[in-house]
């Protein structure tokens, strides 16, 4: 379809629909009518795409959440429909942003791993390769974020009232999923048969999302699943029915799309979360199952058409419900649906923190899915066996490796056992998972263990995002990298280039000036275009010490309050995080960032110089907004915490410097910018795990109490592991603790001075904020000071956006697709 034909579309729907002309219409009847065209040609794609799948191997990409962030631009610009559209509507007086305003940001994702998924099928989609997305179709996504005094309040987040229109429900592959009775097993010549007792059945029908490529004629589906209830027939059988069990069930079991977990670390066993997550593999398997069946004569060769990729061990009861219905639907033994379960699954683990490993307790796995419990049982005992067998006298290993402990199912040794093959997301936690987290597995099985470093979709967070850097570059190198991001390499001899660095810096500062009114109109305070724009946004946890930062800037305020005279760049923190309902500590470092916002907007005497901006409601759209124009991008997480992190690739691509710890994928920005263009401080991993083996006393690092200050001197040099703690540091650290415990714009903070200095749970801060607090100050002075030369800071702006086509989810797609999917492409030859 060419442009003008699009455009006409466009138009007799909005006349069919809404009985509207499109210079009279309202921009919501406009996005409507858009979207609908859209979603017709996409369907229409993928329909095609449906059919050459018959015949090739394909990727089903399984994922508890899909961040996708606003369609309508990035949908258009792929199409190569954005400019003339955006010509069509000027010509009826109306304007392209009212109508993208209609959308509101799709909040089916809680932050790096949901994220990470849409920017995967936005490259397979461009790559051309064969594929879908699963997930569930939540009625409400991630909580919107209102901070009324510094104080989180969660409000529902309705994305369908304008995301409803990009769906198209496939009533025809509707599915039943069963959930709880008692499973009966009847032996017949060897077989044994299932049924089910008083089971609760849920319909699960998906609503597709269709992701295009970019410039080719992919469109790629990801299916939602959303509960229906199934109709009642009355029968004889219905009358003997428990009706009061059954509205019980029936009013839990209607809920299980109704809501995304807002939690992106914190495991907790609930019923309705496994629910969630069975309610999708089982779905999803179903349909995979029936697709090869439509076109192939058995299931022997499913895994040879079929990659499944569970994304965390979110789908990992994807390994017994493959079994299940290969088994109990299906008809195959034991070894022969094992065969064809572990050929087809491969798994991505996206964190060590202890707390977020899942495991299920026993009880409610039995209750929940009994033929489930059955299966994983029987999946551990052979496993247990084998790995007797093969590791005699090490009952403590084989314990370890157990899919089953302290009355719980372990759901990350599940999936490794359960898959092909198994993958980090970074170099560093690709090695943390085979030297720790799994290294019993690893010793066994060192080829199932790999690294595929993380990526992301640079024509949004580049091409679409910041469209002055992207006029720029494609004027100076042309636009070959928009599908091949490593072209991106030769800008990096323009780090050179005066022309090319003053074109650059005076882009930055307008999408710093167009980003400070962007502030002023939503919030309120206008931050200054001429300061330093120093940006940390992510979700709001302790492991990635936000709090630290907050440390700092208080250090800097303290600093100039008692030397007004001294010279100081301008600069702006800007934060963006949202914290877990639940998460107590994360809500306290958020009201203290809050706090010191407004203390430090107060004071007239600094003000000028040194703020701290509080961004309500971080999500894909207000990244889009911040990334092109910070000046440092703050990756400061305790090394060895953060799996990869995708934040510190997209403020990199868009040239911000980074200030960061040797943690994630800031090791290979680091590989790839060299370390004069970054700027990296604390502890490495090695060394957080040592000093928390040898104990971590954080008191160190404080004037000793109990003593005044100036009695103290003979304190001037005391040693804590290899560091040397002078007596200033423990004099800036005491006064940032003391001001926390007077208190910050009316709050007091002293439970945040005590967990950094005592700890809390009887163990000292473990994310050695203290400790790393000295080099993380020395480093970011530095960094600062060289924003003062703009020829050098421009020129390692430069080198970062040239070295980041390597983060591109292009190439990260085409490492799956080649070395743990084995998929092709499609041929161009398709249609
Ligand atoms: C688990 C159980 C119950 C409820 C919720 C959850 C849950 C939900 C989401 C647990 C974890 C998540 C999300 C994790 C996540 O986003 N991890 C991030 O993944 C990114 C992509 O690989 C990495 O870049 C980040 O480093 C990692 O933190």
């Amino acid at each position: 379809m060419n442009d003008l034909d699009f455009c006409r579309k466009v138009e007799q729907c909005l006349t069919a629909d809404f009985g509207l002309e499109r210079d009279t219409a309202r921009p919501r009847q406009i996005y409507l009518a858009t979207v609908s065209i859209l979603r017709q040609i996409l369907l229409n794609r993928s329909l095609s795409l449906e059919k050459a799948e018959e015949t090739q191997k394909k990727v089903s990409y399984l994922c508890m959440e899909f961040l996708v962030g606003k369609m309508l631009e990035s949908h258009l610009r792929a199409m190569g429909l954005y400019e003339d559209y955006c010509v069509w509507l000027a010509e009826a007086g109306q304007n392209f942003d009212a109508v993208a305003a209609e959308e509101q940001d799709p909040g089916i994702g809680n932050g790096g791993l949901g994220r990470l998924a849409a920017c995967f099928m936005d490259s397979l989609a461009a790559l051309d390769y064969p594929a879908a997305g699963y997930s569930l179709c939540y009625e409400e996504g991630l909580f919107c974020q209102k901070v009324p005094g510094g104080e989180q309040v969660e409000l529902p987040d309705t994305w369908l009232y304008s995301g409803e229109a990009w769906l198209t429900p496939r009533d025809e592959k509707t599915v039943a999923v069963r959930f709880g009775g008692k499973v009966k097993e009847t032996w017949r010549q060897g077989k044994v048969s299932i049924h089910y007792e008083g089971a609760y059945t849920v319909l699960a029908r998906p609503y597709d999302l269709f992701i295009p490529g970019y410039h080719n004629d992919a469109a790629l589906p990801i299916h939602l699943w959303r509960v229906v209830p199934e109709p009642i027939r009355f029968s004889p059988d219905e009358s003997r029915r428990d009706w009061d069990e059954h509205w019980r069930e029936q009013e839990f079991y209607s809920k299980i799309s109704g809501q995304l977990y807002p939690d992106d670390t914190q495991y907790e066993g609930k019923k309705l979360r496994v629910c969630q997550q069975y309610f999708l593999v089982s779905a999803t398997l179903q349909n995979l199952i029936s697709a090869h069946l439509s076109c192939h004569a058995s299931l022997d060769d499913f895994a040879e058409y079929n990659a499944i990729h569970i994304n965390d061990t979110h789908p990992a009861l994807a390994i017994p419900e493959l079994m299940r219905l290969l088994m109990d639907e299906h008809g195959y033994d034991w070894d022969h649906a094992w065969t064809i379960t572990v050929a087809a699954l491969s798994y991505t683990n996206h964190t060590v923190m202890p707390e977020a490993l899942e495991c299920w307790p026993r009880n409610l796995l039995s209750e929940t899915l009994p033929r489930i419990v059955s299966i994983l049982e029987e999946i551990n005992r052979r496993l247990t066996a084998d790995l007797s067998a093969r590791l005699p006298r090490e009952a403590k290993k084989v314990a370890a490796m157990s899919l089953e402990g302290d009355g719980m199912f372990r759901m990350a040794n599940l999936a490794v056992v359960g898959s092909h093959t198994v993958n980090g997301v970074s170099q560093i936690h690709s090695q943390i998972l085979r030297e720790r987290v799994f290294s019993d597995f690893a010793s066994l099985n060192p080829e199932k263990f790999t690294n595929v470093t993380n990526g992301i979709a640079h024509r949004r967070w580049l091409c679409q995002s910041n469209p002055r850097l992207t006029a720029l570059i494609t004027e100076t190198i042309g636009d070959g990298f928009i599908s091949n991001p490593t072209d991106l390499e030769r800008l990096y001899p323009y780090a050179d280039n005066p022309d090319f660095r003053h074109a650059f810096a005076d882009l930055r500062r307008k999408n710093k000036a167009d980003f400070s009114d962007y502030v002023a109109g939503v919030y309120g305070r206008r931050p200054d275009p001429d300061s330093i724009f120093d940006v940390q946004i992510k979700r709001l946890h302790e492991y990635k010490r936000q709090l630290l930062n907050a440390l700092r800037i208080l250090g800097l305020y303290h600093s100039l309050k008692e030397n007004p005279e001294q010279n100081f760049y301008p600069q702006t923190f800007f934060f963006a995080a949202k914290a877990a309902p639940g998460y107590r500590m994360a809500k306290r470092i958020l009201k203290l960032l809050w706090c010191l916002g407004e203390e430090i907007a107060r004071d007239k005497a600094v003000r000028d110089r040194l703020s701290l901006v509080f961004l309500p409601d971080y999500n894909v759209s207000l990244a889009q907004r911040i990334i092109p124009a910070a000046d440092i991008s703050q990756q400061i997480s305790t090394a060895g915490k953060e799996a990869s992190g995708t934040g510190n690739m997209k403020l990199m691509l868009n040239g911000a410097i980074t200030l960061g710890t040797l943690d994630g994928a800031n090791v290979e920005i680091l590989e790839a910018v060299g370390k004069d263009n970054i700027f990296i401080f604390g502890k490495n991993e090695k060394e957080v795990e040592a000093l928390l083996r040898a104990g971590y006393d954080p008191r160190r690092y404080l004037l000793p109490t109990g003593r005044p200050k100036d009695a103290a001197a003979d304190t001037a040099v005391v040693s804590a592991g290899a560091d040397v703690v002078d007596r200033a540091l423990q004099e800036t650290l005491s006064s940032i603790l003391d001001h926390l415990e007077k208190g910050i714009y009316g709050e007091n903070f002293s439970d945040l001075a005590a967990y950094l200095k005592i700890g809390y749970h009887s163990a000292p801060d473990p994310y050695l904020c203290l400790c790393d607090y000295a080099d993380y100050d020395r480093t970011a002075a530095h960094l600062k000071r060289l924003y003062a030369d703009p020829e050098r800071w421009f020129a390692m702006a430069t080198r970062n956006v040239a070295m980041a086509g390597r983060f591109s989810s292009d190439i990260s797609i085409r490492r799956y697709a080649e070395r743990i999917w084995k998929i092709q492409p499609l041929p161009a030859s398709r249609k």
